[in-house]
């Protein structure tokens, strides 16, 4: 097999790490978006001859590849067409609500199909065309479920890895998509597939038994001779560099500054989420306003931060969602709030990592209470930054984060009393089970981080491609 390219790590994700930007002089750059996986992968990148694969985001612009800190990236062209039938199309209005236990019904379109079947194969012949003799390509979430099927027909001398960042459904709402067969054997074309929780891979092991015929032995499936793992591989952040940023003083100094702003009341709640159907933001409104409503909670004594981070706003569901939010908001604050105390403090808008430290300090109680979420960084996020121990993390049930935060207050987000209950629990909490249940989440949180995650994931990886080439 002749290769055409040169780079022996190759990362294909629908977004690029980088944005196009341009400055108020008018000169055109490229910024590094600040994540998790770039923090992750970039040390692996530039060891390795690494390059990334992936779209810009902005629609009928054509970038060449270029070299940017040690990773090539390359960038795929998607048109307006595309960036409505495969992206917000197929991914965020078929996939990511059937991948979310059908919060939102999902559109099942052929035409946006037929696009994500288009793109996909650009992604896939983009990353074919610039990797190394055997080397490594790692395919990252939803959006590109073909690419690995795709990449090893052109590149059978690849070893590919595929990781799902959201859930993956049961068998009974999975069998929905017409293209259910087609996405499994897309996926199968990897050798390794990561899934966040135990659940998650079970249930794609159970749609492969049930739409093709091969043999499954967790974490196993026998392809054609070719054995696959799929297996979960918890995806986490870079845990040190949040605590580090809430160690510094000026961090500290504005947590305080939001407190005071605030008016100083006794408790400050926090949701910090994309504007999306999927994170029960509406729930934890409800059991707010009924606290509220019903004397437990006074606007004097407790605030609810929401930072609710604009997202995915040409989808009709996501317009509809915030004008449902916006209108609970506003009924709150309307019926609830006072000339100098307001009860929920609402942002629509995202901040620098910076300032959502700051408020993560300035929390008593983190509210996480997503309907389904295949992690939830959030929730990592905030245990990380309370170096002082200090705060209570409400987490869903429904969260991949659960399986790992046990000592957080659970809740079920459908019921609204038992939300009530964990709110008022979470306020009352005395401060040595506090700050005894955030050192045990802290071990986790800490121990576990995204160089963690990714050295396993490649790890496995890298010993499973040498099997299929002995
Ligand atoms: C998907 C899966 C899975 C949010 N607002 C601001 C801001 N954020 C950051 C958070 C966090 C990230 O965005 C959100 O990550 P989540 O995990 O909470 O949720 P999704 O965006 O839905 O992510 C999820 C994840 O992929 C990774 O695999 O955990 O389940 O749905 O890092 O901090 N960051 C800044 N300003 C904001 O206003 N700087």
């Amino acid at each position: 097999m002749t290769s055409t390219g040169a780079y022996d790590f190759v990362v294909v994700s629908n977004r690029l790490p980088v944005d196009h930007v341009v400055d108020s002089d008018g000169i055109a750059g490229w910024a590094r978006s600040p994540g998790g996986l770039v923090t992750a992968l970039e040390p692996v990148l530039q060891a390795n001859d690494g390059a990334w694969v992936g779209w810009v985001g902005q629609a009928d612009v054509q970038y060449e590849p270029f070299d940017n800190d040690g990773v090539h990236i390359v960038p795929v062209p998607l048109s307006e067409y595309e960036v409505e039938n495969y992206y917000e199309g197929f991914s965020n209005d078929t996939l990511w609500p059937l991948y979310h236990d059908v919060i939102s019904a999902p559109g099942y379109h052929r035409e946006w199909w037929d696009s994500y079947v288009l793109a996909n194969e650009r992604f896939a012949t983009a990353a074919a065309d610039i990797a190394a003799d055997n080397a490594v390509v790692w395919v990252q979430d939803y959006q590109l479920q073909l690419v690995p099927k795709m990449l090893r027909r052109l590149r059978p001398d690849l070893t590919i890895g595929f990781f799902n960042h959201i859930p993956f459904p049961p068998y009974g709402i999975y069998s929905q998509l017409p293209w259910r067969t087609q996405i499994i054997e897309g996926l199968l074309g990897a050798d390794v597939i990561g899934f966040q929780r135990v659940a998650d891979s079970s249930n794609f092991l159970r749609a492969v038994r049930r739409l093709t015929g091969f043999v499954t032995r967790a974490p196993i499936v026998e392809v054609l001779g070719r054995p696959v793992i799929a297996k979960h591989f918890p995806i986490s952040i870079d845990s040190q560099s949040f605590e580090a940023i809430a160690r510094r003083p000026e961090v500290q100094q504005r947590a305080k500054e939001i407190r005071e702003g605030l008016g100083n009341p006794k408790t400050v709640m926090l949701g910090v989420d994309r504007l999306d159907y999927t994170k029960g933001i509406g729930h934890r409104l409800k059991a707010f306003g009924e606290l509220l409503a019903d004397g437990s909670l006074k606007v004097e004594d407790v605030t609810l931060v929401q930072v609710a981070n604009p997202s995915r706003e040409r989808v009709a569901a996501y317009m509809q969602l915030r004008d449902e939010i916006e209108l609970t908001v506003g009924r709150i604050n309307g019926d609830f709030g006072t000339i100098s105390h307001q009860a929920i403090s609402y942002h629509h808008h995202g901040y620098p990592r910076e300032e959502m430290v700051a408020l993560y300090l300035a929390a008593d109680v983190m509210l996480v209470t997503a309907l389904r979420d295949g992690m939830n960084l959030v929730a990592k996020e905030y245990v990380a930054a309370r170096f002082d121990n200090e705060g209570v993390l409400i987490l869903s049930e429904f969260t991949g984060a659960w399986d790992e935060l046990k000592r957080s207050l659970r809740v079920n987000p459908h019921d609204i009393d038992g939300m009530k209950a964990a709110i008022m629990q979470a306020i009352a909490m005395p401060k040595v089970e506090r700050n005894s249940r955030m050192k045990t989440l802290r071990k986790r949180v800490l121990e576990n981080d995204v160089q963690k995650w990714s050295t396993e994931f490649l790890a496995v990886l890298v010993a499973q491609g040498r099997k299929g080439r002995d």
